[in-house]
């Protein structure tokens, strides 16, 4: 038991969507009204028991890998909804393209996972 918890702390905490280790995160966006009007939802597993995660503190950040420092986007905190373990933020964004959302859980563990959106007008 022991073993097996310094083999889960030895491993490396990536920063992209790979093994998030007490949760498993879903994260979907999807346009709302407006190509750069994304409504995301992101539903919050324990990986252990298989329960959605409630009461967790959830935020949204929106950037552009392409344009480091060009986009200033509010992070929006996402709200419980249903079914249970599901959070929805809806994120105003600044242009098209590839824009990278992260998800940040401060509660009641720490995590943080990635999705990369191709926002397109159509
Ligand atoms: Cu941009």
């Amino acid at each position: 038991m022991r073993a097996v918890a310094l083999v889960l702390a030895l491993l490396p905490s990536a920063c992209s969507p790979p093994a998030p280790r007490a949760l498993d995160i879903r994260v979907s966006c999807a346009p709302e009204g407006h190509a750069l009007r994304q409504r995301c939802a992101v539903t919050l597993t324990d990986r252990r028991t298989g329960r959605p995660v409630e009461r967790a503190a959830v935020s949204l950040h929106a950037d552009m890998p392409s344009m480091p420092l060009a986009h200033s986007v509010r992070p929006v905190t996402a709200a419980p909804g249903s079914p249970a373990g599901t959070y929805h933020g809806t994120l105003e964004l600044e242009m098209t393209g590839r824009w990278v959302i992260a998800v940040r859980i401060a509660g009641p563990v720490h995590e943080q996972v990635t999705h990369a959106i191709d926002v397109e007008q159509r």
